[in-house]
């Protein structure tokens, strides 16, 4: 299917099957002199973007389909399909995607002869999926067809629900495989759906139902998302997970170290589909990452960024930015969905504590005028389980920060919303964008062959709130770098210059 947008100009070629582009990336190269000084020196570096042009069909299997954001994924995607409108006390709604950048944000393309600027949808800058296409199957260790699922998350209103039912009430997750140990003790009494086996035998287990769901559901490529509960921490041991080699041979012996998440990745890069993680916990072992780069499959994660942390992103690069010193971060929230209850145990909340707090680094260690000794704002996170407000989270923040000649500035910030209406649409834009991104090759004066990214895909990272890089690569959390990313690399693929905010046309004397 062709793009709405068409680029004209010699450095891009439109043949049926790619849409190819020469782009010189600019940049600056930086060292110090034996003096001190900083000697900047610009380069750039000629790429070749190559982008597939057909569009997949794309089936996307969620592990942890029958929870609060499984669900809510589903229910939105057949909602926007067949245009469903319902009633509400302030009268009629329709299906929407608002959240998602892909299909509900837009991008500055150009200026129009008269110096207006133009903004296009997000969607329509390269060919991507349209989420009212994506058929979803996945695994839950609950056995609720997705109907009841749907009406056990009360996340959606009751006349939206009653359309839906029809649509969703034949539709069972596949049994999961179900390690205890990992997750917390009270989903126990919803593990009703689960797979026997050693681990090998689980392995081969969930091989067969991606291949299965490939061979009957006329997708053309599956991607796989963990959006199941919150696990510990896997202890990271060499001679367990340290290496592919080692992970694998752990699998073989049964070893309780390896957690469910992580069999899922394994079973997901061995069958050469992209595996996403929406939760926090380092399901990416060592042994993970080696087996994605042998294999040459995508991963991403971890966790989704969808509200607090979000925002988060944007108020401390602000202040910093703006020469501000954050002196400390109170992050209080409560919930009372099924994520909240399975948060309340010490081990699993302990991997939301950690995910949650390394987010404002980058933008910290970033000025040295504020933060000359490395240290960094007292940063508390803090989780409670309070069943009766179910999935419409509360999150009050306390940001304190000194100004100038030693004054304060408090700033707090309370937030209420449903987190599954947050989360799913982040769900949708990270199997669209990964997609996409399977899709895209470059080269560069150095290299002869097209190649892909790197298979741990950064460019994700806007969506997540501990973002995974590959080795060595600085870690982004600042929301509007991460977007800026994500924007400047499809403008890349069309030839065109990343967004520079300049205006210069308008600064003319
Ligand atoms: P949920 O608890 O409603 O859903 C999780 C589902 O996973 C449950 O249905 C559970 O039965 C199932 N499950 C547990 N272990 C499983 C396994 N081994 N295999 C298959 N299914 C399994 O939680 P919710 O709200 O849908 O969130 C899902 C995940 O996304 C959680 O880890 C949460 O921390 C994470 N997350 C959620 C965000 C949000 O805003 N909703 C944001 C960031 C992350
Ligand atoms: C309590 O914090 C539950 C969590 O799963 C969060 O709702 C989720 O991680 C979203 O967090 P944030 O900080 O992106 O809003």
């Amino acid at each position: 299917m062709a793009s709405s947008i068409k680029v004209e100009s010699p450095s891009v070629r439109y043949s049926n099957d790619y849409i190819e582009a020469d782009y010189d990336y600019s940049n600056t190269s930086v060292h110090q002199n034996h003096e001190g000084s900083y000697i900047a020196t610009p380069t750039s570096t000629r790429y070749t973007f190559k982008t597939e042009r057909k569009v997949p069909k794309l089936g996307v299997m969620l592990v942890g389909m029958g929870g609060n954001n499984g669900c809510t994924v589903l229910a939105a995607i057949l909602a926007n399909k067949h245009k469903m409108k319902w009633h509400t006390k302030d009268g009629i709604q329709e299906a929407n995607y608002f959240g998602s950048i892909t299909q509900a944000s837009t991008v500055c393309l150009g200026n129009s002869p008269n110096g207006d600027e133009v903004y296009v949808p997000m969607k329509d800058m390269l060919p991507m999926v349209h989420p009212d296409d994506i058929v979803i199957d996945g695994w839950d260790i609950s056995s609720l067809n997705m109907a009841d699922a749907m009406e056990r998350a009360k996340v959606l209103d009751y006349n939206l629900q009653v359309q839906l039912r029809p649509y969703m009430e034949d539709i069972k997750p596949r049994p999961s495989v179900y390690f205890p140990d990992f997750i917390a003790a009270n989903q126990a009494d919803r593990a009703d759906n689960v797979l026997s086996g050693t681990k090998q035998e689980l392995l081969t287990k969930l091989r067969q139902n991606i291949r299965d769901f490939k061979e009957t559901s006329g997708v053309d490529k599956v991607i796989i998302l963990w959006t199941a509960n919150t696990e510990r921490y896997s202890d990271v041991i060499p001679e367990i997970n340290g290496t592919a080699e080692n992970l694998l041979s752990s699998i073989k012996a049964n070893e309780s170290e390896v957690s469910a998440s992580t069999l899922f990745a394994v079973a997901s890069i061995l069958e050469g589909v992209t595996y996403i993680n929406g939760s926090p916990q380092n399901t990416f072992v060592p042994g993970v990452i080696e087996l994605a780069e042998k294999r040459k499959v995508f991963i991403a994660g971890d966790d989704f960024k969808s509200g607090q942390t979000k925002l988060k992103s944007v108020l401390v690069d602000f202040l910093v930015s703006a020469g501000i010193k954050p002196r400390s971060i109170v992050s209080y929230n409560h919930l009372g969905n099924n994520d909240g209850k399975n948060l309340s145990a010490p081990q699993t909340f302990r991997s939301k504590e950690i995910s949650k707090s390394n987010v404002v680094d980058d933008m910290v260690d970033s000025n040295h005028i504020l933060y000359p000794d490395g240290a960094r704002p007292d940063h508390c996170v803090v989780i409670k389980y309070v069943p009766f407000v179910g999935d419409s989270k509360r999150a009050m923040d306390e940001y304190s920060s000194e100004i100038m000649m030693g004054g304060s500035n408090t700033l707090v910030i309370h937030n209420t919303c449903e987190d599954s209406l947050l989360a799913s649409p982040l769900i949708i834009d990270l199997v669209i964008l990964a997609e996409l991104f399977e899709r895209i090759q470059y080269k560069t004066e150095a290299t002869t062959e097209f190649q892909n990214f790197n298979v741990v895909l950064s460019v994700l990272n806007y969506l997540c709130k501990a973002p995974l890089v590959p080795s060595g690569t600085p870690i982004i959390n600042s929301l509007f770098r991460q977007r800026a990313c994500i924007e400047n690399i499809l403008r890349a693929c069309l030839g065109l210059a990343p967004t520079n905010h300049m205006l210069l046309e308008h600064k003319h004397a």
